[in-house]
């Protein structure tokens, strides 16, 4: 069983704890619905909570329960609560600090569905949101209103890469009584902490790093207090967007090699950024790695490393990012990443086809912009594959 003190290695490999009564090296995948009572009495305890016994999984599973204490521990809240997706994370986390009339402020490159399910859904219960470079503070000052209530950022953020401030958007939140909410995905727990910065929710889509393998969705919020933890899982419970056993059980094997997947992917990706950084073809590249980010110093002070994903601009704009993907062998071409296997998307042509120019503009994407989520294949095999996609655009 690993500790508050003890490294982060550790911790992801023995986790939170787990007292087996069969002495399992590994927490074992309670399968069940329902778990029974003793007695009556006994029922009634476990509904007062003067008994810790478990109830029904969407209210709490041994399995799912371990994972939640291991992301805990790793985060350093108080507590955390699964979901069965990174959205169902978000949604949860809306429903709970926000409602009629209330006001939130969030970063304007967002995971797209994090910023349209309030635009289309959350408006209609009342909810107002303003979306801003939140990697300018001034912004965030700018866009403050009596009703704001949560200051909402992912750092970075998807896809554009841009970094925001933890130490400053804390301190923000803190002078305007406001929830400061940090979309951790892009980093993990290995590479960012954002509780030791003030944020007060932190969450993940686990679906990326923290599984890691590319066969599960799942989210993780994390609560620093006691109080917040409570409405976090009091909601999830009520809104029915439970992790399962089995993915649970998927996620912890996982998060073991957290770790090291980490660590030999950011050593690929800084390669290859290097290397796109150097092509005749590429007009620009953000990867938080290099001098040339906007935020490199920001980046060296609150992430332990520059993390897998890379962002790219071609000069050959959107023809060259579509023939780049049709001759790309190795990696795949696919949304989502985080995971061992190298991914990689043009936004223009893929995801946001069909999205207006306007909505394209205000996320940040243009034509030429490619994603590439850095796998831990052999690097030369990474970059023979970008040289032959790209001696084609
Ligand atoms: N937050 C971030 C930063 C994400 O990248 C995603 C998914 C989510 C939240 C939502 O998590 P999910 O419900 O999918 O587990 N990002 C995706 C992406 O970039 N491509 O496909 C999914």
């Amino acid at each position: 069983m690993a500790g508050k003190k003890s490294g982060v290695n550790t911790r992801l490999v023995h986790g939170a704890g787990f007292d087996d009564p069969y002495r399992s090296a590994n927490v074992p995948i309670y399968q069940t619905s329902t778990f029974y009572f003793d007695s009556a009495e006994h029922g009634a305890r476990c509904f007062d909570g003067t008994d810790k016994g478990y109830i029904y999984t969407r209210i709490g599973n041994p399995t799912i329960n371990a994972l939640e204490q291991t992301v805990a521990l790793l985060e350093g809240g108080f507590g955390a609560t699964g979901t069965g997706s990174g959205m169902g994370a978000v949604t949860t986390i809306y429903m709970a600090l926000l409602g009629q009339g209330m006001h939130m402020i969030s970063s304007d490159a967002v995971y797209g569905p994090s910023r349209g399910v309030m635009e289309d859904h959350f408006s209609r219960f009342g909810v107002e949101s303003t979306y801003i470079d939140t990697s300018d503070t001034e912004k965030i000052l700018k866009a403050i209103k009596p009703n704001t209530k949560v200051l909402y950022v992912e750092t970075p953020a998807n896809p554009t890469m841009n970094i925001s401030d933890l130490e400053a958007c804390s301190k923000i939140a803190k002078d305007h009584n406001l929830y400061l909410v940090v979309d951790n995905t892009f980093c993990s727990p290995y590479l960012q902490n954002p509780i030791a910065y003030g944020a007060d929710i932190v969450f993940h889509s686990m679906t990326k790093f923290i599984n890691g393998h590319a066969d599960i969705v799942g989210g993780m919020i994390v609560a620093k207090t006691e109080e917040l933890h409570k409405r976090i899982r009091t909601m999830m419970v009520n809104m029915g967007c439970n992790l399962d056993p089995h993915q649970s059980y998927m996620v912890l094997r996982g998060l073991k090699t957290l770790g090291i997947r980490i660590d030999r992917a950011q050593k690929n990706a800084m390669k290859v950024a290097e290397y796109l950084e150097k092509h005749p073809k590429v007009e620009w590249v953000k990867y938080p790695g290099l001098k040339s980010h906007p935020q490199y110093e920001l980046g060296k002070k609150q992430m332990r490393g520059p993390g897998t994903m890379i962002s790219f601009g071609l000069k050959g704009g959107f023809k060259a990012g579509q023939i780049l993907m049709d001759n790309v062998n190795l990696a795949l071409l696919a949304v989502s990443l985080g995971g061992v296997e190298s991914l990689i998307q043009h936004p223009a042509s893929m995801t946001h086809s069909k999205i207006s120019k306007e909505k394209k503009d205000l996320a940040g994407i243009t034509d030429g912009l490619v994603r590439y989520s850095v796998g831990i294949e052999d690097v030369e095999d990474i970059i023979n594959d970008l040289d032959f996609a790209l001696s084609k655009v």
